[in-house]
Order: C-alpha cells, then structure tokens, then sequence
C-alpha cells in the first residue's frame, strides 16, 4: 500500500475522536527526534524557528527563510507538518503563493492569525496587538483554500481576539466568519494561566469544526481537561527549542568554567548518536552500492622478522629491515614505494629484534620464532584477518613503484613477477627463487598469458626462465583456499624450513594458476654489505 500522503495524516489527527498532540520542531534534528519519539504531527513554530536563527519572532527572518527550514525538517520526517504561518506573510496573495510553496515541500498545513504584518508574538503585551480587518483577513484564507492543489491541506485559522483583550463575542463572531471562509479549523489561544477562556470559546463553537489549542501559558491543566472537552489537537508549541537552550547553556557554562570537556561527555549526546541521527549508516550502505570501487590493491604484507646475519653488526641491534639506506631504513623505502601506490594498511612481520621495528602507521604482527622459522609460517601468521587483495614482499627486497602497477593490471587471483635478467644479478650465490613458465619471455611475441610452470632454488640453468622478485598479489577470492592449503602444510614437519618458492611450486601442483608478469630488473634483493652499498645507487 503506498504510504499516505502528509496532507491525508493530518486530516487525521485533525478529525479523530480523540485528543491529538503535535510538537514544535525548528529545524531537521528536531523534528527527527520528535518522529521517533513518538509524535505524529510537528508544529513548525514561529517562536521557536525565529529562536533557532537568534532573531524575534516579529517576521525577522524572512518567509523564505522558513520555508528553507520546513524543507529540512520535511525531508527529515514522515509524519505531517503543520506550520505556524503567523499572519501569511502579507495579504491574500502573499497567502496563496506560501500555499504553493508549502505544498511543493510536503507540508501538510500552515495556521494563519488573525493580525497584520509584522506580528508580534501572542505573549508580548498582547492587549496592545492590532486584530486584523475581518473580511481582508477571509479573503486571505479564501485566496489560500482556491490556490492549493491537494485538497487534504489544511488551512487552520487562528483567532486572536483573547489575546488582543476582546472578549469571547469577539472571538466567536471571528471564528465563525473563518469558518464561512473555508477554513478547516481553528486554533483559539489564550494568554491566561487558566483555561479559561478557550473552554468558554469551546463551549459556544461546540463541534462546528475542529479547534486547537496551544496549552503554553495554563500548562499546568491536566491534558484530561483538553480531552473532555473535545479539543481536537493541543500543540506542545515551544518546548524543543526551550529544552535545547536550557541544554546549551549548561554545556557552555560547565565548558567555560572548567575549560575542559571531560565532564561533560556523558551527559551529552554521543558524537555516534549525531551520526545515527544523520543516517549516516545509510549513505555508508549507498557508497557500497553506488560509489565505483578502486581496483588498486588497498594492502600489503611485509615480512621482516629475519635478521639478515650476513650484514655481521648492521645487524646485531635490529632487523636488516631497519637498516639504514641514505638516511632511511630499508622498511621505509619499502612502505614509500607501498604509499606512492596509495596503500596505507600494511602489516610487518616482525621478529629478530622486534623492538627495534615500530615505524608509526603501520601494523605489527609478531613472529616470535623467528629464528626457528622461515618465510611461510610469517606469511601464515600475517595473511589471519585479511579479507581483501594484498601484496606481500620481503623487508629487504626494493622495487620501483611502477611494478605495483603493472601487477594491478591483471585480475588473477594470484600475480608474481619475474625478472628475465636473473643473470645480472651480482651475487650469483645468494639463494635465489628461479621460475619455469609456460613460455619464456620473448621480445618478437608479446604474450599475456605466461603462467607458473616451475619454483624453485636448484632449476637447471637452462630451464630458468626468471628470477621472482619477492612481490606477489593475492587476491581476496583466493584467501580462503590460500588459508585452507597453508593450513594443510602447516601439519607438515618441515612447514618451519618452507619458503614461498616452496607454496608457489605446490599450488601451481594443485592446477591453482599463478600469473607472471615478465619484467626487467628495477628491483634489488638487499642480502650482504655489497649490496647496502648497490642500493644507494638503486634509490
Ligand atoms: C509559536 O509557537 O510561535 C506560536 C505560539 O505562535 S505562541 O508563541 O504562543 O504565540
Ligand atoms: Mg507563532
């Protein structure tokens, strides 16, 4: 069933048999807190939206300044608004245009008085208020019932003749010339502490049409009285904006006082309380849907728990990782390089010295048998709680920024890369991850389909096609089979000596495809002293 329209619900309130409520809102926050409170209806408060700008409720603030408010307080809510339309605004044809402008943002009615333009509020040595002239204050509500579209908005009319110091005569024939005029309902309001006057005024108007009341001054009735005496809606006219200024002021006062917020910040709303206000969750739920998502790997894993013994004392007080390499540590080199490809979440597996790693920004996972254990069992350790694709590299391998981006290109659930000049490299002894593919690279023919055939540290030299890098892309896809297969290897006795050539050669065993990408050096692996002093050169 399509929802009602505002203008149908609050006839509603308007015609049931009981006593209805609406209270004043001033602005979007309000309203909210009065719809899920429990209100069905909101009074848009002259007094209270004049209040809210620091102005007088003397028609300060422009008509359009409230209408920008009512579009807040509409958009915000489901449940009718009726604003408080003080005089109109001018005469019958100021009256039928805000008619128009209140129907095109959703409010359901405006209540005009009986005054003239600029008014006063009601409280505000009502006795010396001019009433307005009675047949150009009809032909201000004729004007506004001929120029609505929806014919469920509500035109209330508000007789001020109490307030003004006339009597109830005066405030009868009023209403009744209202009423003739097409009016849907009146609001009778009264400055006295007792409810006096308007049950005298209900008396006489009996059931002609509808009257609303504004309980401000004779608060102190038992709303029971309202009930009995058939009113139709009592509006709780200023208490919001009266509340939040109480609020406000204890707030500033104990801030000032103290110059410090710690007191306070459980007596106030939560700032999480704000945002559920706002509905933020729900653009949060729409970014999801709508927003187009990176395809840039957003995280990386670094493994640095070894401490690299062949630099002798470089590293007796820290990890290789943490040497220093004009002017910055290896680790930072890296994590620049990460940064330039706009991944910030990187995780470090630290262990040799661990201590000695506590670059800010980045997050640690310890590898507390390190010296026990080898490349997998990090990676095991450090892939717990990764949900997204990820690079991972050693803390002492450098590369160029570019790569990351040529690994981004494909969408294989795993990517390594490898270099086709593993002969260049200086030190032929180091231990180095050799890989067999299904082609070799080739100049003349450009494949893109070149997968993993052959890891490992002892392939005949002819059969080498490359050198991996030591940087490889997982994507999120393959993280819980990754798991499920390191799992498997875990139980294995050896799993502590297992290295990543080790976890390629098997998942390629398994038919899992491993991409390569073929590249030419533009990375260097930091092993020996040797190579400390290559890369200064390299950066
Ligand atoms: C208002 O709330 O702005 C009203 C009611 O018009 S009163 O302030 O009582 O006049
Ligand atoms: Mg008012």
């Amino acid at each position: 069933m399509p929802e009602q329209k505002k203008t149908q619900k609050f006839r509603d309130l308007l015609n049931s048999p009981n006593l209805e409520f609406l209270i004043e809102a001033h602005n979007g926050i309000s309203a909210k807190i009065a719809e899920e409170t429990g209100f069905k209806g909101l009074w848009a408060g002259g007094l209270a939206i004049s209040a809210q700008y620091g102005v007088r409720d003397n028609n300060e603030a422009s008509w359009t300044q409230v209408l920008e408010t009512l579009e807040f307080m509409a958009d915000a809510t489901s449940i009718p608004i009726m604003l408080d339309g003080d005089t109109g605004y001018g005469n019958f044809n100021n009256v039928r245009r805000l008619v128009n402008k209140l129907e095109q943002r959703d409010v359901a009615a405006v209540c005009i008085e009986d005054k003239v333009y600029p008014k006063t509020n009601s409280f505000i040595d009502g006795n010396k208020q001019e009433l307005a002239d009675i047949d150009e204050f009809c032909s201000r509500i004729k004007a506004g019932k001929d120029a609505q579209t929806d014919d469920d908005f509500s035109i209330i009319t508000r007789v001020e003749a109490f307030i003004a110091g006339w009597g109830l005569t005066e405030a009868l024939k009023r209403a009744e010339a209202y009423h003739q005029a097409g009016s849907d309902g009146i609001l009778i309001h009264s400055a006295l502490t007792e409810p006096i006057e308007i049950l005298a005024f209900k008396k006489e108007w009996a059931n002609r049409s509808p009257v609303i009341i504004v309980p401000t001054k004779y608060y102190s009735t038992p709303t029971k009285i309202f009930s009995e005496a058939g009113f139709s809606i009592a509006i709780w006219a200023n208490h919001m904006i009266r509340s939040s200024i109480a609020s406000m002021q204890e707030t500033a006062k104990a801030i000032y006082k103290d110059s410090s917020i710690t007191k306070l910040e459980d007596q106030i709303a939560s700032v999480n309380e704000v945002f559920r206000l706002q509905g933020v969750s729900e653009l949060l739920e729409a970014e999801e849907m709508y927003l187009p998502k990176s395809d840039l790997t957003q995280k990386a894993i670094i493994l640095a728990a070894s401490r690299g013994s062949a630099m002798s004392t470089l590293t007796e007080t820290k990890p290789k990782s943490m040497v220093k390499i004009k002017d910055k540590s290896i680790l930072e080199h890296i994590t620049d390089v990460y940064n330039q490809h706009g991944i910030k979440d990187i995780t470090v597996v630290r262990g040799y010295k661990k201590e000695s790693v506590d670059l800010p920004q980045l997050d640690y996972v310890d590898n507390d048998n390190f010296s026990t254990s080898s490349e997998l069992v990090s990676f095991n350790l450090a892939l717990k709680n990764k949900d997204e694709d990820f690079f991972v590299s050693f803390g002492d391998v450098l590369f160029k920024p570019y790569l990351l981006k040529l690994f981004d290109e494909f969408n294989d659930d795993i990517v390594i890369s490898v270099d086709t000049q593993w002969q260049n490299s200086a030190n032929k002894n180091r231990a180095a991850d050799y890989v067999r593919c299904n082609e070799p690279h080739s100049r003349d023919s450009y494949s893109h389909e070149i997968f993993l055939d052959q890891c490992g540290e002892d392939l005949r030299e002819d059969e080498i096609h490359g050198e991996w890098m030591g940087v490889a892309r997982f994507s999120k896809e393959i993280i819980p089979e990754l798991s499920k297969i390191l799992a498997g290897l875990e139980s294995r006795d050896d799993f502590n000596k297992l290295k990543f050539h080790h976890l390629f050669q098997h998942l390629t065993d398994l038919g899992i495809k491993v991409r390569v990408i073929y590249t030419t050096g533009h990375w260097l692996d930091i092993d020996s002293l040797d190579d400390v002093v290559e890369a200064s050169n390299f950066l």
